[in-house]
């Protein structure tokens, strides 16, 4: 059963909604650019764009960058709005450098709106939705304190500076540990999105530090790679790690005992709440300038309950 808990995989297909909608004048033609194509976080959301998008009668593209880099998204979304599309869901890579495409997109007459990342000036889009980033930060932290109640040595492993999503979780994560002076905060390092780079900045963060206990990855990959670093290091289950998301391997790694709790966020949603404030705008209609969704902490504990099979269910 536990094939359904997981984040990629859409119930049901969506429909033929990822079709192009070529030579169809009927529906809205919306267009979804992820943060970086394959990641099942991405996946997810894409189901839920595809289901709401099926439901009003719109059809869907969707492309993604081969890695979470503004100078890899920057192309596709100019070739996004030279194709004119009436709306563009798009998860920008960078709070600055993604500003001007999507700038030229809302320029062009298409409704933005900006789903799980957002940018430092977001007046161009008619909709903003992510999780609680920060809150989401913060819980992380409230696990690793649960486990280590004497505190200790933490780290955080995210992205690269100047994403929305991680910048805020790590910003959360550390503002949390600074309230309670027996955790020292060990800092933010940078893994690109990429799992070897994590475990190798876990590596060394183990040698220098080999009385770490925890340690907050501010996302899928990086806590892939975190999770291998810790294994390598032979400390699996002595350092607490926390992640963010809740892909097939990290729910995998949560039941084996290697990563203590995952943050799941509600990927889905985002995508068809997102739909929705598109569509609405087309329609002329109100739309909410900022949308928050939840997250669940998932432990061993919780793995099999009903909230974490909701927060499965909903990804
Ligand atoms: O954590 C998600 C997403 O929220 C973040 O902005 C980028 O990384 C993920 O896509 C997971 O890989």
């Amino acid at each position: 059963a536990s094939a359904a808990l997981v984040l990629a995989g859409c119930s049901s297909d969506g429909g033929n909604a990822g079709g192009s909608g070529e030579g169809s004048d009927e529906g809205y033609k919306i267009a979804f650019v992820q943060g970086v194509a394959g990641d099942e976080f991405y996946i997810s959301m894409e189901c839920g764009i595809k289901e709401a998008a099926e439901a009003a009668g719109a059809t869907v593209t969707v492309q993604g960058p081969e890695k979470f880099d503004p100078t890899l998204q920057k192309p596709l979304v100019d070739s996004v709005v030279a194709s004119k599309p009436d709306a563009l869901l798009v998860a920008p890579t960078d709070v600055t450098a993604m500003a001007a495409p999507i700038q030229a997109a809302a320029d062009a007459g298409i409704k933005v709106v900006l789903v799980d990342t957002t940018l430092d000036d977001p007046s161009m889009a008619v909709s903003q939705i992510s999780s609680d980033n920060e809150g989401g930060g913060a819980a992380a932290f409230e696990a690793i304190k649960e486990a280590h109640p004497d505190g200790g040595k933490v780290l955080v492993v995210s992205i690269d500076p100047g994403i929305s999503t991680s910048d805020a979780r790590a910003a959360g994560f550390e503002a949390a540990a600074a309230e309670d002076e027996n955790f020292e905060f060990l800092g933010i390092q940078y893994s690109h999105n990429e799992p070897a780079t994590a475990a190798e900045i876990v590596t060394a963060a183990l040698q220098k530090d080999p009385d770490i206990v925890g340690i907050f990855a501010a996302n899928l990959f990086a806590a892939e790679g975190t999770a291998t670093g810790v294994q390598q290091a032979g400390k699996t289950g002595d350092v607490t790690i926390v992640g963010f998301d809740a892909g097939p391997a990290q729910v995998e790694q949560l039941r084996a005992g290697v990563v203590q709790a995952l943050v799941a966020q509600e990927p889905a949603t985002i995508g068809k709440d997102g739909v929705e404030q598109a569509i609405a705008a087309l329609e002329g209609e109100s739309t909410e300038e900022k949308i928050q969704t939840g997250f669940t902490i998932i432990t061993q504990d919780n793995i099999d309950g009903e909230g974490a099979d909701a927060a499965y269910r909903s990804s």
